[in-house]
């Protein structure tokens, strides 16, 4: 049910802005939201307007925008932090508090029974200050708190009925897909309110966890452009994305504008310094990038032979790397093709095999390849072309190398 029906709230302007990298400046952030609002996420969320004067300004500044997406801010559970986040006029609400025994020791000091007592407190008067606002309660560490503790948080939270989403977070990437399966399905059973996921990305579980929480009853998944965050950040838009439109590609492509994703992911790059990684979901530069003999044949025949994403849905083409010694003579055709050459099946073998002797000796490129297609193409005799060419490979040469190194092993003018 969840899995058909998700929202995204998208953290790269409060999450994102803990990536090292990350330094937006209020221009900076206003692209960012118009981009992701443009792409079609749900909810933006922005850093505390506590963490700085200009914090607050740009939450301001967001909440008089317009914007299609609902705007939510990040505060700790606090009533000054919250006066302040209202008086910012965002949308919404995120509020946290870790539960683990490590941050109730080591950050807040406080007990569970503490916990609850000044939750209730807190966003009870949220609530009665501004009764339309969206707002969320999360544990911060969910995943190495007491089960039974956090529940106890999550059920007095839910019987006040003042909020709309109980968040759990995998604070350091240490959950499980099986893991977030159960405890979510467990807080799906013993509570009302809608349930948010927020996961980091240290162990590579990010996006699959994220999965499994909407499979378990989740509604709301948090992400971040690229997946930044502190350390190696959090579930990434684009994976994310991914991975919906593998489960349901029709409504996937539907709820976002799939086409976007491309220069919100460079965009980003570039403001936080990073290169966008090659393997990447999606926008990486070999995503679509067929190299093998057999998977191109294949893939020339019908994409989806390997293909789960098409890349045409995201603005982007494939790509057939044909210069190696794993290439095919289908993608040598078509390569030939592409260029209007006129080639029979038999020369375009023979030219395959030069082009596999050729790579077995040197790094060659689609130059390379091209250069033995047009001098094949050109070839008027060619009887002797092939006879010569039959020769080249028997050695194990090809006919250019064999020309560099002065063996004038072919008749053929390169
Ligand atoms: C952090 C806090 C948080 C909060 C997540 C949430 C986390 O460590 O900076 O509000 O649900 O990962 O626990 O991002
Ligand atoms: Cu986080």
């Amino acid at each position: 049910m969840s899995l058909e029906k998700f929202n995204i709230i998208e953290s790269t302007l409060r999450e994102g802005e803990q990536f090292v990298g990350a330094n937006f400046t209020p221009e900076q952030k206003l692209s960012i939201a118009d981009a992701l609002d443009e792409f079609g996420v749900e909810y933006l969320e922005f850093t505390s307007p506590l963490a700085s004067p200009q914090s607050r300004a740009d939450c301001e500044t967001i909440a008089r925008r317009g914007l299609k997406a609902k705007i939510l801010t990040h505060i700790r559970c606090h009533k000054d932090d919250a006066k302040i986040a209202l008086d910012t006029g965002v949308g919404g609400l995120d509020v946290v508090i870790g539960t683990s025994s490590m941050l109730r020791e080591f950050s807040h000091g406080k007990s569970i029974d503490e916990i609850i007592e000044l939750a209730s407190e807190v966003l009870t008067w949220i609530r009665a200050q501004a009764p339309d606002i969206e707002l969320r309660f999360s544990t911060e560490d969910s995943f190495r708190s007491e089960e039974k503790d956090l529940m106890r948080v999550y059920l007095a939270v839910d019987k006040l009925g003042v909020v709309n989403r109980l968040g759990i977070a995998d604070t350091v990437g240490v959950a499980t897909p099986r893991r977030v399966y159960e405890l979510i399905s467990s807080l799906r059973r013993l509570t009302h309110a809608d349930i948010e996921f927020h996961g980091h990305n240290d162990t590579g579980c990010a996006i699959a966890n994220s999965f499994s929480a909407l499979d378990a009853g989740a509604t709301h998944i948090d992400t971040s452009v690229l997946g930044i965050g502190e350390r190696n950040g959090i579930t990434p838009l684009g994976g994310f994305v991914a991975r919906m439109y593998a489960h349901n590609k029709a409504a996937t492509k539907k709820k976002y504008k799939l086409k976007k994703l491309r220069k919100v992911d460079q965009l980003v790059a570039e403001m936080v310094g990073v290169a966008v990684p090659f393997n990447n979901y999606i926008t990486g530069v070999t995503a679509f990038t067929h190299k093998a003999g057999i998977h191109s044949k294949a893939i020339l025949n019908k994409p989806e032979t390997y293909e789960i994403l098409d890349p045409q849905d995201f603005g982007l083409t494939r790509y057939i790397s044909i210069a190696h010694k794993l290439t095919g003579w289908n993608a040598i055709k078509d390569r030939a093709e592409q260029l209007g050459l006129e080639l029979s099946d038999a020369q375009i073998k023979l030219v395959t095999a030069e082009v596999k002797a050729l790579a077995d000796i040197k790094q060659i490129d689609l130059e390379d390849v091209d250069e033995l297609l047009h001098r094949w193409a050109e070839e008027a005799d060619s009887e002797l072309q092939i006879a010569d060419s039959i020769s080249v490979i028997a050695n194990g040469v090809s006919s250019k190398e064999a020309t560099e190194n002065g063996k004038q092993l072919v008749k053929q003018p390169l």
